[in-house]
């Protein structure tokens, strides 16, 4: 580059740095309506966002355009969660405006650190399948596939957790109170969604009548893709009252119960449910599921009618995707649009469904799999439950044809589950009405095919298949760790971005001293960053030399958080023990929110914290040790504390966990795993190599084996004594001495009550991995290079990956073609 060239490059640079501010002035003006003086920070938060927003526009239209004008096939990709997260660093960064936007800023004397702290996470999910949507719709923009998220505009999103007394105390987010910058508005779009009623037979026809409506209005927001000006939307649906009962309930002079009708409309959309694997089977969660998928089904339908006569080659430009079974009541309601609405015979209606549907199941456990009370379904959706009669008949039907009148089999895959309160059991609805059903990593799939849905894999082979989650690169790493993503661009250039493979050239710097120095200081400072904030959010002091060992993800008895407590108890008795020894320091960090229903998982909560207490105030412990549960895990705090991570602990009861996929964001930022062969961990060790992951416990197979043949843990107890010191410390009192009682039952659960997660089965495995973990942890230089190894085996763990596989195996879909000129 000549020297003319070379500050051409710049006068660009500082034209468009001088162009942002003046973009950022005038929103704060005439959109926020607010001058420098009057300013609050948060103002300049939503001028930046409206500033960064406008770049996106322009590309959201050229998209839209090309869709429609070479009438692409869309995915719509239906579910009840999207984590998001924070939009601003990533549309930044998408852009390429993240070092632009922070110049001008600073020459605005606005702290461009601050400012991006200030945005309210959108956290409209639960944890992993809400975040694997979010991820998914960041790779579809990507890859240019032309792709529609459906869901619900929640007014308040996850509950935010607080920590009182060591106990965790739900309160409402409401997340919209300084308004969403992000979202398009559009009043225009709104459609009816009924409720309730009857239905009236008139020969062949039926019709549903007497219903209680609800409309459902849209706000889009736009999805950007990284290097390309393909963007994709993301359409929520937020519930308003009819003007029926605007009208006539205000007309009637009951000005009071006409507010309440309004609000009990409007209520549809107001909470996400916290609960990700007990059901709470209220009839509101059923409202919801309904209302976003019927206004869903509606919009695709009319967009489909856009350009097209008839609904026959809808299969060919519409792929509905099912994550999970939460919006599976999008089959019934095609069908009655297809057939009440628009007058298709039920087999022409039943066939384009069959091509339309995919299904993702993302949980084995029982109690995770949805049902619903015939007579709740019938009383809510009285049209919708006869039309899954109808499917189960002709389903049974065919059944017949093909094996033969056999009771026994027909009983077990009905969707009906006739025991006791008669049920409809939504995964069967799902794998019935779609070609294609998976599961989210190896493990997972095989054990989804061989236990709870054997019978379905015999009926229909081809339908079942794999796909392996994966994670975007652009949150996870680019945004998250920025001083790792310098790193590697230094090495091997920035296409990792769009190309997470390109990791793989990594591996030939694995004895190179100065990159492994150099991955070493990245590490650290993300260290010192995670401790600093520790220090002043938590008031607790951590040493950023100590290893960090963390374990952040939704509390639950089957991912054994309680597992880790008892190496940590087991680890402070051991320096209390050998006053002298010097083991290698370690800060354990856990993070996660417990269903607030979830009894258990709130008082493991307790404990940790209470663990941590007692540990952290012992000055006989002094660094060797320390404990912290950071309230509030959010996708924001999970960008702060997984570059930070040393260890990532992925401990689950083998078989249990779908696929998980902190693991891969914890590897993808160079923590070692310490886990179990269990979700997508089986495939992390094939990608790293067994000798840069920890592996413990008992297989899938075996777990299973145990559980069969009578499994006694208390014999655990008794025969091993550090296990069963740390579990008398528990019971004692050791860590609740006001209250010794507080923890019976989590003995009881563990000792006496069947131990039905295995975790005194594999506590010793577990501890003697530990060990390894510490004499690795004492050769820096070798831990780095395992830490390198983990991050360039991660390209198979890219969501762009996962996302390619289901559009050319299940989707059928290609990339939306924008003019040369309009590619970047
Ligand atoms: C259903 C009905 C009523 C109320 C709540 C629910 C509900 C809500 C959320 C049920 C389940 C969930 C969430 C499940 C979930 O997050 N599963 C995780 O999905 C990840 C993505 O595939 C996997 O990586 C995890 O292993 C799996 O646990």
């Amino acid at each position: 580059m000549d020297l003319a060239q070379f500050t051409r490059q710049y006068d660009h640079l500082s034209t468009e740095v001088e162009s942002l501010k003046r973009a950022i002035a005038n929103k704060l003006m005439y959109q926020v309506g607010k001058n420098l003086e009057s300013a609050q920070p948060e103002d300049w938060l939503h001028a930046v966002a409206y500033a960064v927003r406008d770049h996106l526009v322009e590309r959201w239209m050229k998209t839209t355009r090309a869709s429609y004008a070479q009438d692409v096939k869309r995915v719509y990709y239906l579910s009840m969660e999207f984590l998001i997260g924070r939009s601003l660093g990533n549309a930044m960064l998408a852009l390429e405006l993240v070092g632009p936007v922070r110049q001008a800023l600073r020459e605005l004397d606005i702290d461009p650190d601050s400012l991006p702290e200030l945005e309210p996470d959108a956290a409209l999910g639960n944890g992993g399948l809400g975040r694997l949507a979010a991820c998914f719709l960041d790779s579809m923009a990507t890859l240019g596939l032309p792709g529609f998220g459906y869901g619900i505009r929640y007014d308040y999103g996850m509950f935010r957790q607080q920590i009182i007394d060591g106990q965790q105390v739900e309160v409402p987010d409401y997340w919209l109170t300084h308004g969403n910058p992000w979202e398009f508005p559009r009043p225009e779009i709104q459609m009816r969604v009924r409720f309730g009623g009857h239905l009236e037979e008139q020969g062949d026809t039926v019709r549903w009548v007497g219903t209680e409506d609800v409309l459902a209005m849209a706000y889009d927001s736009i999805i950007p893709g990284y290097g390309t000006e393909v963007t994709n939307t993301l359409r929520l649906w937020s519930a308003r009252a009819t003007e029926e009962i605007d009208l006539t309930a205000f007309n009637r002079g009951n000005y009071f119960g006409a507010v309440e009708s309004k609000n009990h409309s409007e209520n549809v959309s107001r909470v996400l449910y916290p609960d990700d694997s007990t059901l709470s089977g209220r009839e509101l969660r059923l409202r919801q599921e309904y209302f976003f998928v019927s206004a869903s089904m509606q919009d695709i339908l009319r967009r489909h009618r856009v350009g097209h006569p008839d609904f026959d080659r809808l299969p060919d430009k519409v792929s509905i995707h099912l994550n999970d079974t939460h919006p599976v009541l999008a089959v019934p309601e095609l069908m009655r649009l297809l057939v009440d609405e628009h007058g298709l015979a039920w087999d022409h209606a039943w066939a384009l469904c069959q091509r339309v549907f995919s299904y993702t199941n993302h949980t084995l456990m029982h109690e995770a799999l949805e049902t619903w009370p015939l007579d709740m379904l019938g009383r809510v959706l009285p049209r919708h439950l006869r039309i899954i009669f109808d499917i189960n008949a002709r389903f049974l039907a065919e059944l017949t044809n093909r094996f033969g009148h056999d009771v026994e089999l027909m009983r077990r895959v009905s969707l009906i589950d006739e025991h006791g309160e008669r049920r409809v059991r939504m995964a069967y609805l799902a794998i019935v009405a779609s070609h294609s059903i998976n599961g989210v990593s190896a493990l997972h799939s095989a054990l989804m095919r061989e236990s709870i849905f054997a019978d379905f894999a015999r009926i229909w082979p081809q339908r079942f298949n794999n796909k392996t989650n994966g994670v975007t690169p652009r949150r996870w790493l680019a945004h998250a760790n920025p001083g790792l993503a310098a790193l590697i661009d230094g090495r091997i250039g920035p296409g990792w971005r769009r190309d997470l493979d390109q990791l793989a050239g990594l591996r030939s710097l694995q004895d190179d001293g100065d990159f492994l120095h150099a991955l070493r200081a990245v590490k650290h400072a993300n260290k010192l960053r995670l401790a600093h904030w520790i220090g002043s959010h938590l008031g607790i002091h951590i040493d950023p030399a100590a290893m960090f060992d963390v374990h952040v993800k939704r509390m639950h008895e089957y991912k054994r958080q309680l597992l880790n407590v008892l190496h940590v108890i087991t680890r402070y008795q051991r320096i209390l023990d050998e006053p002298e020894a010097a083991p290698v320091p370690r800060v354990v960090i856990f993070s996660g929110k417990a269903a607030s229903a979830y009894q258990m998982a709130k008082l493991v909560i307790r404990l940790i914290n209470d663990v941590a207490a007692v540990i952290n105030a012992d000055a006989r412990v002094g660094n060797r040790l320390k404990v912290v549960f950071v309230p509030n895990f959010s996708v924001s705090l999970a960008e702060l504390i997984i570059p930070a991570a040393d260890l990532s602990e992925q401990i689950s009861t083998a078989g249990t966990e779908a696929s998980g996929t902190g693991n891969m964001k914890l590897a993808l930022n160079g923590a070692l795993t310490i886990g179990t062969l269990d979700g997508a961990n089986v495939e992390i060790r094939e990608q790293v190599g067994d000798d840069n992951i920890f592996i413990f416990g008992h297989s899938a197979a075996e777990v299973a084996h145990i559980r069969n043949s009578g499994y006694q843990p208390r014999q655990y107890y008794e025969r091993d004594p550090q296990l069963r010191n740390a579990l008398d410390a528990i019971r004692a009192g050791v860590f609740s001495p006001g209250e010794p009682g507080r923890y019976q039952q989590i003995f009881d659960v563990l000792v006496n009550w069947g131990d039905h997660y295995q975790l005194l089965a594999d506590y010793a495995s577990y501890v003697q991995a530990q060990a390894r973990v510490d004499a690795a942890y004492r050769n820096p230089e070798d831990w780095s290079r395992r830490s390198l190894l983990n991050i360039a085996g991660m390209g198979a763990f890219s969501s762009d990956r996962t996302i390619d596989e289901y559009a050319r195996t299940i989707w059928h879909t290609t990339p939306v073609h924008l003019e040369p000129r309009d590619r970047l």
